[in-house]
């Protein structure tokens, strides 16, 4: 299979891993772009690609390039993904899709309208034994969900010295750790039930009010190894924690929590599914094991082992059992369905990648916790325009 030629937009912690994820998968990588000129020269230089970009507007303007990754802060990606897709260009954003639902139902539209192929990138959903878990759930393994918990914790905000653009609102949205994180939580669960949430009830707090802000941009995780001695302190808006509660269509209720300031939690993303014969967990840091809970014989622990996967799941699986895979081996399978997709033409059914609808969902959901915060009660999710 011959692959488009794609542009990567944004050169941060996720631009250089979507780079490595389409080469393992043999797409060009043909051009970059940056916050500036100088970062994508150096980036092109460093990485090996032919062509680095003045500008996004350049990128866009390449009649070379048929696939546009975004990349970039937040509060670009609606205002980027709009302008590929006029310019006929299919596109794979980053998650959160846009800063409200009102901007990502204009995506929605407009992609239908172009007829082209869009992701947004809940990766997370193709750890090879999530999509086990998935089939599993499917057949009918736990019986009816009833109890749908979890958490989403990271440590790299911690301190009131650490800094990243996700801190302000006009780069990140309004919702921080709930767009940022946990919106891959509510994404996996709802993909491996094929629930929906529709109702929420939130709260927040902010555990450093003020941070010390530096001169210049820090990428994700660095501020844990390079120290700031900034002492432009100023006031933060957006939510450190965030603590959900969850009703879902078929009457199982759930509940989530989202920090960034847990220390010792790197990346620790859990869920536990809860049904009417057994129930399943799985974490992030060890992603190759699923435990599953019986209430009448021995609980278990699946490891990681396509040939006794269902046969479906054996073709989203790049190892043998034995050969653990992780985060960086899920954006290689979300890239092979999403490419495959373009080959063939047509946006795939439901239940692959996440697409821009599931990006707007994602959006209202988000809007709906944040209204569910301000007026202290619970949502229903039916009560966003979407
Ligand atoms: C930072 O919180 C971050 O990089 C998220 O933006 C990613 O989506 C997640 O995979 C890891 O943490």
């Amino acid at each position: 299979m011959g692959f488009p030629k794609v542009a990567v937009v944004g050169l941060g912690f996720m631009g250089r891993t979507h780079i490595q994820s389409l080469r393992r998968l043999g797409v060009e990588v043909h051009g970059v772009a940056g916050i500036s000129e100088d970062e994508a020269m150096a980036a092109a230089q460093d990485l090996a690609i032919q062509k680095w970009y003045r500008s996004f507007d350049e990128a866009v303007a390449d009649d070379e390039i048929e696939v546009v990754h975004i990349c970039t802060p937040n509060a670009l990606h609606f205002q980027q993904a709009k302008q590929a897709l006029e310019a006929g260009k299919h596109v794979f954003c980053e998650k959160p899709l846009a800063m409200t639902p009102a901007e990502s139902g204009e995506l929605v539209d407009l992609a239908k309208k172009k007829g082209l192929v869009t992701a947004v990138n809940y990766n997370l959903r193709f750890y090879p034994i999530c999509q086990e878990a998935r089939a599993r759930i499917a057949a009918g393994d736990i019986g009816s969900p009833y109890l749908i918990h979890g958490a989403y914790l990271q440590d790299w905000l911690f301190l009131k010295t650490d800094w990243n653009w996700r801190l302000e609102p006009e780069q990140g949205g309004d919702l921080r750790v709930v767009a940022d994180i946990g919106t891959h939580w509510m994404d996996m669960v709802m993909y491996l039930t094929g629930l929906k949430i529709t109702e929420v009830m939130a709260d927040f707090s902010t555990v450093h009010p003020t941070r010390m802000k530096p001169a210049g941009a820090v990428e994700t995780y660095s501020s844990k190894i390079n120290q700031n001695t900034s002492d432009n302190e100023v006031a933060i808006n957006t939510e450190d924690v965030a603590v959900i509660l969850f009703r879902f269509d078929n009457g199982a209720l759930g509940n989530v929590s989202l920090a960034q300031v847990c220390a010792g939690r790197k990346n620790f993303f859990w869920f536990e599914i809860s049904g009417s014969n057994s129930a399943m967990h799985w974490e992030q840091e060890n992603p190759n094991e699923l435990w599953i809970g019986y209430r009448d014989q021995p609980n278990q622990v699946l490891s990681k082992d396509p040939s006794l996967f269902h046969p479906e799941v054996r073709a989203l699986t790049g190892f043998p059992g034995g050969h653990p895979e992780g985060y960086p081996d899920t954006f290689v399978q979300v890239f092979r369905q999403f490419y495959g997709a373009i080959a063939s033409g047509k946006m795939p059914e439901t239940g692959k990648f996440a697409t821009f609808q599931d990006g707007h969902h994602e959006m209202v959901l988000c809007e709906a916790i944040q209204r569910s915060v301000v007026e202290k009660r619970w949502v229903k999710v039916d009560e966003i325009p979407g």
